[in-house]
């Protein structure tokens, strides 16, 4: 096969940070003092590099200073502020190799989906919201931004995941205080850099890491107007809660047990390269993923037959070989779970099918897993197991495919695979989730709003939709001064 992608640009680049991070507050980078934790990479086990925790104080400087950058933010115009998001973009495509490298050694996600699918989108993000930033007036009359927002990412897509939350957050004229997760914050440290390449004005972005305590501290400060949240569905009800004490904002994009719903009538072979980008696409740790696989009864056996023999053509392997499908899990916590839960599923009653693939020798690798005689009510059918594991379940009428998609008490993503096109948009329309493909999965864009229902959250992220999560009207006494001027 090919040579694997050559990581010696981000080993340079971390050792000129002597594999040591600070904050990035008001402009600059903090020492290196106090408490702090080490990020990993999952494929050997390898520390990359030492990062400091942020405090209750650390939080409160990164707040006064977006809070002290907040009124000449928001005085430029939309168009001024474009400018920084196109440089951003632009920035990001300059260092798309560096970047793709750095978020497969700190995440473990294939060096082709970092490469081919995170950074580009990384970058459409940024453009997109250079758009809007230019048509803020024109579009949203009579709206200004919210003011400090304080952000909380997960690990799955590192970057992209900045991508959706900071993009709009300045284009719409908010400051942000930002905390990646503490499994891969080193992609998030290096986007803080090139803000700083791109002169954007100190304390309009602020990078503060550390684990759920530090998110903790954003939440509850009392001078943040706003929090989003991408991440668990228990700590998205942990912010619910904390967030009710106060009168900030509040977007929740959150787990998700997405139904890939597949029609006798499907095209098999498509339905299947559609369930391997739906499930075994980022290790499964998608919060779309397709994970629920509702097989009308008629065409089950044929359909398993199929994915296993396309399961036994997998690649497991090291995330930097150009070659292989399936990478590292994030941490020896989300792999002891997915574990804990296949274990749990055959218990109650499923069957478990694994492919008989080379594995790496070490490393948090997990084989491509398929669950059949799934009950509806088991809790491989309930729970989200964010891993590279299919559930699998038939129905029999189209009636019953609705009732199974919408048996969890999430609503993110579904999908149904007919050639049909009547049943396909009928069923569709019925089923509760925030974005149904029909015969595709996993599209994504940033002119496209996304996120859920009931569980799975509140509010969207991409395209017009997602502008008003920054925005909010602005009050009358600044409205009639508009109006003089
Ligand atoms: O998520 P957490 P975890 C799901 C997925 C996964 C499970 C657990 O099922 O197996 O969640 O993952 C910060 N106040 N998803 O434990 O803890 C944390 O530091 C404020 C789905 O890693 O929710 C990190 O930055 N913040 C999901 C972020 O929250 C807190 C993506 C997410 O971590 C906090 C990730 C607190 N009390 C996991 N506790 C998706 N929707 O895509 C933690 N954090």
């Amino acid at each position: 096969g090919p040579a694997p992608e050559d990581a010696s640009e981000v080993n340079k680049w971390l050792d000129a940070h002597k594999r040591s991070f600070g904050h990035y507050i008001d402009g600059a980078w903090t020492q290196v003092s106090g408490s702090s934790f080490e990020t990993r990479n999952p494929a050997t086990g390898e520390v990359l590099a030492k990062i400091a925790t942020a405090d209750a104080s650390d939080v409160d400087r990164a707040v006064k200073a977006a809070r002290a950058a907040l009124p000449a933010w928001q005085a430029l115009t939309g168009h001024q502020r474009a400018r920084y998001l196109y440089a951003f973009a632009r920035q990001v495509q300059k260092h798309a190799r560096r970047l793709a490298v750095l978020e497969t050694l700190d995440n473990g996600k294939s060096i082709r989906e970092s490469r081919d699918i995170d950074i580009p989108l990384v970058a459409r993000h940024f453009y997109h919201h250079a758009g809007w930033a230019q048509l803020l007036d024109e579009e949203f009359p009579g709206y200004t931004s919210v003011g400090v927002v304080g952000q909380i990412i997960p690990w799955n897509f590192p970057l992209l995941m900045f991508a959706w939350k900071v993009a709009p957050a300045l284009a719409a004229g908010n400051t942000v205080v930002i905390k990646p997760a503490e499994f891969t914050p080193l992609s998030a440290l290096a986007l803080a850099e090139i803000a700083q390449e791109i002169g954007l004005p100190k304390g309009v972005l602020n990078v503060i890491n550390g684990d759920g305590k530090t998110g903790a501290a954003i939440v509850e400060h009392t001078d943040i107007d706003k929090i989003a949240f991408t991440g668990s569905t228990e700590v998205g009800r942990i912010i619910r809660k904390a967030t009710a004490k106060t009168s900030k904002k509040l977007s929740l994009e959150l787990g998700g047990k997405s139904p890939f719903i597949v029609f006798d009538d499907a095209d098999l072979d498509s339905t299947v390269e559609g369930l391997v980008d739906g499930i075994w696409f980022n290790q499964g740790q998608v919060c779309c993923a397709g994970s629920r696989l509702l097989v009308q009864e008629r065409v089950a056996e044929k359909l398993y037959d199929k994915i296993r023999s396309r399961m036994e053509t997998l690649r497991v392997g090291s995330p930097l070989d150009k070659a292989i499908d399936i990478g590292a899990i994030v941490d020896q916590i989300q792999y002891d779970r997915i574990k804990g839960l296949v274990e749990t599923g055959v218990k109650e009653g499923a069957t478990c099918w694994q492919p008989e693939v080379t594995m790496p020798e070490k490393g948090l690798f997990f084989k491509p897993t398929l669950l059949t005689n799934v009950h509806p009510a088991s809790t491989v059918a309930q729970e989200e197991i964010f891993g590279p594991v299919l559930v699998s379940m038939t129905f029999r009428t189209p009636a019953e495919a609705v009732e199974l998609a919408n048996n969890t008490t999430y609503g993110l993503a579904a999908c149904v695979w007919s050639e049909n096109i009547n049943v396909a948009l009928d069923v569709a329309a019925q089923v509760k989730a925030g974005v149904v493909w029909v015969n595709a999965t996993n599209l994504f864009d940033a002119a496209c709003g996304f996120g859920g229902y009931r569980e799975s959250g509140y509010g969207r992220e991409g395209g017009k939709e997602g502008m008003y999560e920054y925005l909010v009207p602005v009050h009358a006494e600044r409205k009639t001064a508009a109006k003089t001027l």
